[in-house]
């Protein structure tokens, strides 16, 4: 049964081994095993804290939370009365369909459309759908927004991103291409000093590291001496590389020492805000490819 819906979440399993687990709450992808060419074995990708709320309580500290509409704190009028990275990780989604079950993959869809728990914080008109596909040594996630606005309505401002936690040795992992980006350096305490550039070829995260990238090339990759993943996007211009190091002690559904085991590498569009026209669907993609 390459696709097993549950009452909370789906589970998609490739015939080829690989397999990915989402929860309805949030579209949050919890759980990614995939193989490489390099190393058929099926292994987990992606970090979930042993702490985390997969009941729906809190967003899931781990996987792929999808921020939306705003990153971090709010700062446009519009998301005034929403919380960090808005509210589409912790709403309830819809599943809507398989979109496609081959050899080739298993895509299926999930939906969100206002209702009473985000209409009280947030009124503009919008339908999200967030399409994840699973192949053997791949996973994509696509968010499609749209302003469902009458033609007279004024664009919709929002930024989108997906949170990854991609699994790796925090001492040995490192972030490629980032060199020569401008970036905004959340963990410098002198506000004046905070707008910096990436100097480093390979970027570590042995010390917190909390770095908004901007204008980044749309594909990355993630190594360390025992695993390899690239990340492939569109329409994500910028890209966060975040791990608290022992800041995660501070972090209530951090696992202890969690922070050890994963770094948070995030494509989104978060430097400044999408002007999405009435009637038009923006898409956010990004395709995740196990190479090690
Ligand atoms: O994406 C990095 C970041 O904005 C960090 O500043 C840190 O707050 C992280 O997100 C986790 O945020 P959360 O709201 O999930 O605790």
């Amino acid at each position: 049964m390459p696709i097993d819906r549950q009452a909370d979440r789906v589970i998609l399993q490739h015939p080829k081994g690989s397999s990915a687990e989402i929860l309805f709450y949030g579209a949050t992808v919890i759980s990614w095993k995939s193989g490489s060419i390099a190393n058929p074995q099926s292994v987990e990708r992606l970090f979930v804290s042993g702490k985390a709320a997969v009941d729906g309580s809190k967003p899931v500290r781990g996987g792929i939370p999808v921020v939306f509409p705003c990153f971090g704190a709010p700062t446009h009028p519009e998301h005034s009365k929403l919380g960090q990275h808005g509210f589409a990780r912790s709403e309830t989604w819809t599943f809507d369909s398989v979109v496609m079950d081959n050899e080739a993959g298993i895509s299926v869809k999930l939906t969100l459309e206002p209702k009473a728990s985000i209409t009280a914080k947030y009124e503009k008109p919008f339908q999200l759908a967030y399409v994840v596909t699973l192949a053997e040594h791949q996973l994509s996630t696509d968010l499609h927004v749209k302003n469902t606005g009458l033609s007279t309505s004024p664009p919709l401002a929002f930024q989108a991103l997906f949170h990854n936690y991609i699994r790796a040795n925090s001492s040995e992992v490192v972030v490629t291409p980032l060199k020569s980006l401008t970036y905004y350096d959340k963990t410098e305490p002198n506000e004046q000093l905070r707008t910096k550039v990436e100097e480093r070829d390979l970027v570590d995260v042995k010390n917190f590291t909390d770095f908004v990238y901007q204008n980044a090339p749309g594909t990355y990759e993630v190594t360390s001496p025992t695993s390899k993943v690239e990340i492939k996007t569109k329409n994500f211009k910028d890209v966060v590389v975040w791990n608290p190091q022992q800041e995660g002690t501070k972090i209530g559904d951090m696992e202890e020492g969690g922070w050890e085991k994963y770094v948070c590498v995030e494509p989104g569009f978060v430097h400044g805000f999408v002007a999405l026209p009435a009637g038009e669907t923006w898409i956010g993609q990004q395709v995740l490819t196990a190479k090690l």
